[in-house]
């Protein structure tokens, strides 16, 4: 047999070592793109009451990692519509082995038909790493709060109130729930379509309740001082 052994000149073998450091080069790159965290968020407070009519200042903590030294750029990206959310900043620069706080508004209108559990959404984006923060805000109700009772449920099923507050139950649905207290201190009966039931908090403290012929319909009302 007649082996032959190709002649490689050493121009070949030169664009070769080119070709070989591109691939590892390339690796490299993608492989630092991909190590993610570069910035570590950090919220303070994440969760908290607000009464209607009032607001609350939060602070958004953004700490460089692995060198990251860049533009982070700052974005509401979900909140409830009645709720007026203001960044301090939309942008900013964090350098290396620094950190730097944005500070975050929450209002709440006194007009606003907020009460129970709403949630803030802000993302943080930079070089096509996003990092999503979750604000979860009790919205807290004085006076007449109204709730429905819709699909099953019960709408909001967390309300906050004041204590003193009354909270007014509306049927939207086309058959017969009630709001009963799981510990037997309040009892609406059954309430049809389009009936309204009220109740009147004056003691601290949360009340769970449910729905008699439904009892998977659950709700809680916050008494708050
Ligand atoms: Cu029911």
């Amino acid at each position: 047999m007649n082996m032959q052994i190709p002649k490689v000149s050493s121009r070949r073998i030169e664009i070769l070592f080119v070709i070989i450091a591109l691939a590892l080069a390339n690796s490299i790159v993608s492989m630092t793109l991909s190590k993610e965290p570069q910035f570590t968020v950090s919220v303070d407070p994440s969760a908290f009451p607000i009464t209607k009519g009032g607001y609350k200042d939060v602070s958004i903590t953004i700490k460089s990692l692995y060198g990251f030294e860049s533009e982070v750029r700052l974005k509401v990206s979900r909140a409830p519509a009645e709720a007026i959310v203001a960044l301090e900043k939309e942008s900013v620069f964090v350098e290396n082995a620094r950190e730097m706080i944005v500070n975050l508004r929450v209002n709440i209108p006194e007009r606003a038909n907020l009460v129970g559990t709403h949630y803030v959404d802000v993302d943080l984006e930079s070089s096509n790493i996003v990092q999503p923060i979750e604000l979860m805000i009790g919205v807290v109700g004085v006076g007449i709060q109204q709730a429905e009772i819709k699909d099953y449920q019960f709408v909001p099923a967390t309300v906050y109130i004041k204590k003193g507050s009354t909270v007014k139950w509306a049927n939207q649905d086309f058959v017969a729930h009630t709001v009963t207290s799981v510990n037997g201190t309040f009892d609406s009966g059954l309430l049809g379509f389009g009936r309204v039931w009220e109740m009147k908090f004056d003691k601290i403290g949360a009340y769970q309740y449910f729905c008699l012929p439904h009892p998977y319909m659950v709700g809680t009302i916050w008494v708050l001082d």
